[in-house]
């Protein structure tokens, strides 16, 4: 089961809790571990699965692609910017720690993503290993998450368009799922063009998708569901699609996402049908 094989993996590549420094390396291990669905590492292991990828190969991206994760989490719940206390089910880092260790987590969780995207052979042509790392460098960064993440904070208590909250979205979620799957495909036989585009094409859909729900969750399901602080976004005046559209626009709009990421797979046939089945986890899911 990828879930537990993905938790092996990031117990074998997180320092150990008693390296120096200890305190540090607690934190990190716990803002990882023992928790989250684990959906990015998924999706990258489906991918690979298209192209016959090796799964230590797929190991290796996945705790990269979790460990950037699991940065952006500490770093979105600190008191500078959404400020939360619970996160899985448990006490934010900073709550947990402190806010200047749960700033170092994050530092210390993006540097060991990229240390483990570029030890071992990932792809035969070391080419294609270098644009993974280029890849990844791209969807976290301020053109990506980052940059999304700059756009929420300043969108707090204004009104966006829609384009320009899915403009939001497509950087701050969208980038880094789009990136699961792109990894995930360069590390077994290289697909042609017109696959990978439509590859690329289920991947902005259920990135897109995964916010949608994600804001429905927000309005609808409670905390204990959640693990994370419920009814949020309305609370600090936060642009949505649940603001803009309401509940029921934006859960048809995640099904008709759902339709175009399942319609960009046909051609993959067999091959694509964890994918297909990751399309529905991703809009049915219910924390
Ligand atoms: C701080 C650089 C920086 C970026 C933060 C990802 C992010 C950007 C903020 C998280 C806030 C948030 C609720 C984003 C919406 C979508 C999202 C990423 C939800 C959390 O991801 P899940 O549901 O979490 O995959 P688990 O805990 O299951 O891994």
């Amino acid at each position: 089961m990828v879930q537990s094989r993905v938790e092996r993996a990031l117990e074998r590549v997180l320092p150990a809790a008693d390296h120096t420094p200890q305190r540090l390396h607690q934190a990190m291990r716990y803002a990882v571990l023992g928790g989250g669905k684990r959906v990015r590492p998924m999706l990258a292991f489906a991918a690979g699965e298209l192209v016959a990828a090796p799964p230590e190969r797929l190991d290796a991206v996945a705790c990269a692609l979790e460990l950037i994760h699991a940065y952006s989490l500490v770093h979105d719940d600190l008191p500078c910017m959404d400020d939360d206390v619970l996160r899985r089910g448990r006490p934010t880092a900073h709550v947990e720690f402190d806010e200047a260790t749960a700033l170092l987590v994050g530092d210390g969780l993006q540097s060991l993503a990229f240390e483990t995207l570029a030890a071992g052979r990932l792809a035969d042509d070391p080419a294609h290993q270098v644009e993974m790392v280029h890849a990844l460098a791209l969807a976290s960064g301020s053109r990506g998450m980052a940059g999304g993440q700059a756009i929420d904070l300043a969108a707090v208590g204004a009104s966006l368009t829609l384009p320009e909250l899915e403009f939001m979205h497509i950087l701050k979620t969208g980038a880094l799922i789009r990136a699961s799957v792109a990894l995930g495909a360069r590390c077994g036989s290289p697909l042609g063009r017109a696959e990978a585009e439509r590859l690329d094409r289920y991947a902005k859909c259920i990135g897109l998708a995964f916010q949608v729900v994600d804001d429905v969750l927000d309005a609808e399901a409670p905390t204990a569901t959640l693990g994370k602080t419920a009814g949020k976004d309305a609370a600090q005046g936060k642009p949505t699609y649940v603001s803009l559209l309401g509940v029921p626009r934006a859960k048809a709009l995640a099904q008709e996402l759902r339709g175009d990421a399942h319609a960009a797979l046909e051609g993959f046939g067999a091959r694509g049908a964890r994918l297909a089945d990751l399309a529905d986890f991703i809009v049915t899911r219910a924390f």
